[in-house]
């Protein structure tokens, strides 16, 4: 079974198969981790991104890496937080899940992800944390690959990240604690 990485980092620097980028239903780029990818990737990813027709929150899209080392982008556009009553659980897991199984389908062997809807669209970031890991978890065990890897962009989300993929293995040793 592939490990699950989780790294303090900036996306666009990471060796791997693919990158998943937080974008928005445009997909003509933005700020935060979008921004970061498209002055990494080059204006070419741009220009392919205008052939895609957008992207709906909770769904992928794929483009080449460009510049990047990575070879593929998986764009997709998380739910801005509403309150939690407004599918924005369902809809962030779908996030993970529909890149995952991209991945699954063109075969590649490693995938990073940064925390997905916690920057601009504001989701809480224990609860999309903890979604983001159980997704992964659940994937790999199921599938046993791809190799993922969680980039946090700062110090207490890196924290964060590490504290929960603890908790989250206790919780799956002892189902009734
Ligand atoms: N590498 C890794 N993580 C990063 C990087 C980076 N280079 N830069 C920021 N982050 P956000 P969202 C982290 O706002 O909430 C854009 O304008 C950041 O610290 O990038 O899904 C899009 O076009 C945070 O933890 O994405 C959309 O309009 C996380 O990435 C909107 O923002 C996500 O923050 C999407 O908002």
């Amino acid at each position: 079974m592939q490990p699950i990485n989780i790294i303090l980092g900036d996306i666009v620097d990471l060796e791997v198969d693919a990158i998943v980028n937080a974008a928005n239903p445009s997909l003509l780029g933005g700020g935060g981790v979008d921004g970061a990818i498209h002055r990494a990737a080059g204006p070419a990813l741009l220009a392919s991104c205008r052939g895609l027709g957008g992207c709906k929150t909770g769904e992928v899209k794929l483009t080449p890496g460009f510049n990047l080392t990575a070879n593929y982008i998986a764009h997709t556009v998380g739910p801005i937080w509403r309150g939690g009553h407004a599918g924005e659980p369902q809809l962030l897991r779908s996030c993970y899940l529909k890149c995952l199984e991209l991945a699954t389908r063109l075969n590649l062997s490693s995938i990073a992800f940064p925390a997905i809807s916690t920057g601009a669209y504001g989701y809480p970031l224990r609860q999309a944390t903890e979604i983001a890991l159980r997704t992964a978890m659940g994937y790999v065990e199921m599938k046993g690959s791809p190799e993922i890897t969680f980039v946090c962009f700062d110090e207490p989300l890196y924290e964060l990240y590490l504290n929960t993929s603890i908790r989250l293995k206790q919780d799956n040793r002892h189902p009734d604690a």
